[in-house]
């Protein structure tokens, strides 16, 4: 369909579209290729100023992903065959690289608009298409939108007293700056101990003067073991078949890995048996020793403390100071929360950078910051410590803040902040009810949190784009999920048997008992709701299947 030539408020042409895609990371790269190839006029959007989503606005020092080779790229039209990675665990510019090395073999970027914001979109009942305003002005409808911005496309600020008195260098590690910080010799001071943390304080801590991390709770860290690839072994794996063994085994276990829990629960072995079998997944690195481990480790507390208790042991020993030790890794006595119920994050040297003279770390649940002054930060002992660059290293209102923070209005009027305002309601985790031709992917009450991003990607865009191709060649205007089917989107847990929805099934694992974005707990205010799907992805995906072999059943045509 060519451009029309309406004007719109703004003055600017208004062009319409099949499909409008809100984001240039692995989600809506997908969608694009996909639907173009189907013949869509289609485009996408991105406030950021290149490819990779999140690996664009993520280029803090020490930022590299948490998913090994080759487990975080696309499985599709071979373009594994002429890229090689030169790490296991791949660094923010290697994935830049690689977003634009999939741009040139798929000739993306004639259909990327960057440094674009998409500000509001209307669903209009007349026409029974979306109004779409961007922040240069510009206005598009669209019969279908499709939201590609992931989980984490709104960073979160605490509101710190004092915060805007600090007359040094502060960024956030998600809005940091494009070409980097001279940290050489300065005195640094990181808040937040989460991935974004860990990674920071690990790269600059031995480069700078002086760093103090601002820790509210331990991040109960695993090893990485990262290695650098040789070219001719991954071309060997290539040709022998060993990629797409794993590229399709990705797509049967629990969080899209190339390995699953184990069948066995904590209790079937002896505490030598455990112990042999802990040592196995730490050698292996990775989130082996957390999703690679006993079916029961995140709903049996008993097995949990077997793995919390051997994550202890090993981690203690690596600080030398008991102060610092007992803040960064605590005795089983004195745990934070239950093991893998917030998420562990991969570190290389995280540990032994507190054995530097010049890095210390504060509790601040046991000292507060009380404010930020214009030289640095204060805290509730009354010390006030002096800085030249803050990072604040203090995460995201994850997986739904980045689709509310858009005011998008649907069939009723109502805008999905609203809907949502006091819990997230979907279908299939890809859409709601009332927001007709809207469609999310990696978000709430999906696989999201607990899945490897590219496996899901993959998995819920197909779905995505065979809905609009079912709704297209049926010539229906409109798809839109019912209300009952969201009120009734069934979590079923691959483990225990049990049928239950989102919150009951939430409840029979340990998650809940902890304070984490898994549940919203990490932005004052936002409900506190399991926001992801803990089925795993091979019921996942049999349920979404279900739902399209079944003509869409709970879902509404017009
Ligand atoms: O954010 P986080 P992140 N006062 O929310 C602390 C993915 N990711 O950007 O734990 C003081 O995990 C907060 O403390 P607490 C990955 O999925 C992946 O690090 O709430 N501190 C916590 O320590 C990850 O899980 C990669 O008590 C405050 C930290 O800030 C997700 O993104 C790399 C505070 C926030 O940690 C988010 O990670 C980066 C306050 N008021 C990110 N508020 C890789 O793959 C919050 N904090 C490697």
């Amino acid at each position: 369909m060519a451009p029309s030539a309406d004007i719109s408020n703004g003055n600017a042409p208004k062009r319409s579209l099949d499909a409008l895609i809100v984001g240039a990371g692995f989600g809506g790269l997908y969608q694009l290729h996909y639907l173009r190839k189907l013949g869509y006029n289609v485009k996408v959007v991105d406030n950021a100023g290149g490819l990779g989503g999140i690996w664009w606005w993520n280029c803090y020092p020490g930022a590299r992903v948490d998913s090994d080779v080759p487990m975080y790229e696309y499985s599709i039209e071979n373009l594994h065959k002429d890229w090689t990675w030169s790490e296991r665990f791949p660094s923010w510019p290697e994935l830049r690289e690689y977003f634009n090395y999939v741009d040139k073999k798929l000739d993306l970027s004639k259909d990327i608009e960057l440094r674009k914001t998409v500000t509001s979109a209307e669903f209009d009942v007349d026409s029974s298409r979306w109004n779409v305003k961007l922040s240069t002005g510009e206005a598009i409808d669209c019969k279908f939108l499709v939201l590609c911005t992931g989980f984490a496309a709104k960073h979160y600020v605490p509101p710190f007293q004092g915060l805007d008195k600090f007359k040094g260098v502060m960024h956030h590690t998600a809005k940091f700056p494009q070409d980097g910080l001279d940290f050489k010799g300065k005195k640094v001071a990181v808040i937040g101990t989460g991935a974004s943390g860990v990674q920071t304080i690990q790269e600059v801590g031995h480069e700078v003067a002086d760093l103090t991390v601002f820790q509210r709770t331990p991040n109960l860290c695993l090893p990485m073991n990262q290695t650098k690839l040789d070219p001719k072994e991954e071309d060997r794996l290539k040709e022998n078949g060993t990629y797409d063994k794993h590229f399709k085994y990705r797509r049967e276990t629990f969080a899209g890995f190339h390995f699953d829990f184990n069948e066995k629960v904590g209790a079937d072995d002896t505490p030598e048996q455990q112990k042999a079998f802990y040592e196995t997944l730490w050698g292996g690195g990775g989130f082996r020793f957390w999703l690679a481990t006993y079916k029961d480790l995140l709903f049996d507390k008993k097995t949990n403390d077997t793995a919390y208790e051997f994550w202890s042991e090993k981690t203690r020993a690596r600080v030398n100071d008991p102060r610092k030790r007992d803040i960064v890794a605590p005795t089983l006595e004195n745990q934070p929360h239950t093991f893998g119920t917030k998420r562990p994050c991969l570190e290389q040297r995280y540990y032994e950078v507190y054995n530097q003279d010049n890095v210390d770390i504060i509790n601040i649940k046991e000292n507060p910051i009380d404010t930020f002054t214009e030289k640095g930060i204060r805290t509730a002992d009354g010390k006030e410590r002096e800085f030249d660059i803050i990072i604040l290293a203090t995460g995201f209102d994850s997986v739904t803040g980045g689709l509310v923070q858009i005011d998008i209005k649907g069939a009723d009027g109502v805008s999905l902040a609203d809907k949502w305002s006091k819990g997230t309601w979907t279908f299939l985790g890809m859409s709601t009810a009332n927001f007709p031709n809207m469609f999310f992917l990696y978000g709430p009450q999906g696989p999201t949190a607990f899945a490897n991003g590219p496996t899901i990607v993959e998995l819920q865009g197909d779905w995505i784009i065979d809905a609009i191709e079912y709704t297209t060649k049926n010539n229906k205007k409109t798809i839109d999920p019912t209300a009952q089917s969201e009120a009734g989107w069934q979590v079923p847990t691959s483990f225990c048997g049990v049928t239950k929805h989102v919150a009951e099934l939430s409840d029979i694992t340990l998650f809940p008992g902890t304070d984490s974005w898994y549940m919203g707990a990490n932005i004052p205010g936002k409900p506190r709701e399991a926001l992801n799907y803990s089925g795993g992805i091979p019921r996942y995906v049999r349920e979404s299947q279900e739902v399209a072999d079944k003509g869409y059943a709970g879902f509404t045509f017009d």
